[in-house]
């Protein structure tokens, strides 16, 4: 039949997490998926995402994040896939950076467990880094990254088992919501479904699907993997930390432990993309830009400087703040809406399934969500 309880469009990162939530609580879900399960080319995939807890962007993000982590151990468990490590974390700057001073913040506000280094100690630590002598961090023991193409089919996989449809290379063309609150119709080249409650989750898609205008700018990002000096050994995980450095020009990058040793070690730029859509991005990375980012790593991590083994392009959608959007449909009670996530969402896929699932069912949430309201945008 073409009748379902909820559809979800799009299976990227939050759409996952919300078809898997949705028919674990037992609802017929038919999810929507304009290309292959776990693909490359959105805001999902790279082998590996940040998560952190004392989050320098909002103190409000801490209780999402604790939920996150709750969820990401449970989807682990379900499916018997290592989906997180916990290599513990860095957050690196001067000591007034919002980097340092917002991480602070929150670990403070939540009684995160938390130790402030020095450079000497950073160094001592982690010897790959060389930060300048005023540079301080914040260190979490239990910060760390998320596989982001394996959580994705491990929520795709899990949401199958427990009965969802989900349809693959099959774009959602469009939908309508009916004023009375409980229908909805979404149309494909397909065909033509129907279910009482709609989420959507498009990430860089979403002012094409959304119905609505939010000012969102899609941003190209570009990831490296970097073949360091000396050897690989320095940066495994069990001694070398997730981190983010807030440089002295505010400019920050991120980066992390080795994962398979052949790859190398990956970096990026947090920001700083230019503006594109996800029709128009370049995905082709310039010899310019690997040279920029090293010039960058020369005086920070020296051994990176070094020769790029691999580098490709991801999406950041942003929202003017920087929060993200998560909230019913300005209009249609019975719609859901997530994921201009503003290139710091992935963490919390796990968490925004289960807000989704909220929403959608019971139509509201036990989850704080007022950072995140639509409404914010629209006059
Ligand atoms: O949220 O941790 C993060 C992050 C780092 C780079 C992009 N997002």
């Amino acid at each position: 039949s073409n009748t379902f309880d909820v559809i979800v469009i799009g299976l990227g990162g939050m759409g996952s997490a919300t078809a898997y939530q949705l028919a674990r609580r037992g609802k017929r879900v038919l999810g929507l998926e304009q290309y292959t399960p776990a693909h490359n080319l959105g805001s999902s995939h790279g082998k590996s995402r940040i998560i952190r807890q004392a989050y320098f962007e909002h103190p409000a993000y801490v209780p999402l994040l604790l939920r996150a982590y709750e969820l990401w151990q449970q989807i682990e468990q379900e499916t018997g896939k290592n989906l997180l490590t916990l290599s513990g974390g860095l957050m690196l700057g001067l000591p007034d950076s919002q980097t340092v001073a917002g991480s602070l913040l929150s670990a403070k506000e939540h009684g995160l467990e938390h130790e402030m280094l020095d450079a000497r100690e950073i160094k001592r630590r982690f010897p790959p880094l060389q930060p300048s002598n005023d540079t301080i961090a914040l260190y979490e023991k239990k910060a760390g990254f998320v596989h982001p193409e394996n959580s994705v089919s491990a929520h795709l996989q899990r949401a199958t088992e427990l009965g969802a449809t989900l349809h693959f290379e099959e774009p959602a063309l469009s939908w309508e919501a009916s004023l009375s609150g409980d229908r909805v119709r979404v149309t494909t080249a397909q065909g033509c479904y129907e279910a009482e409650k709609l989420a959507i989750a498009p990430g860089a898609w979403a002012s094409d699907i959304f119905n609505f205008d939010l000012p969102l700018t899609v941003e190209r990002q570009v990831m490296y993997w970097f073949d360091p000096v000396g050897g690989i050994e320095p940066f495994l995980s069990d001694r070398f930390p997730i981190y983010i450095w807030e440089a002295e020009d505010e400019v920050k990058f991120y980066g992390f432990p080795a994962q398979e040793r052949q790859d190398g070690v990956k970096v990026a730029f947090f920001y700083k993309g230019v503006a594109c859509t996800a029709e128009t991005i370049d995905r082709t990375v310039q010899v310019e830009e690997i040279q920029q980012m090293r010039q960058y790593l020369a005086q920070r991590i020296p051994t990176l400087n070094s020769d790029c083994l691999q580098a490709s392009t991801c999406l950041y959608t942003n929202t003017p703040d920087f929060h993200f959007v998560i909230a019913p449909h300005p209009q249609y009670e019975q719609v859901a809406i997530a994921s201009p996530c503003s290139g710091h969402g992935y963490k919390f896929a796990s968490v925004v399934g289960e807000i989704m699932a909220d929403l959608v069912i019971d139509g509201k949430t036990r989850h704080p969500l007022d950072l995140f309201a639509p409404t914010r945008f629209l006059g």
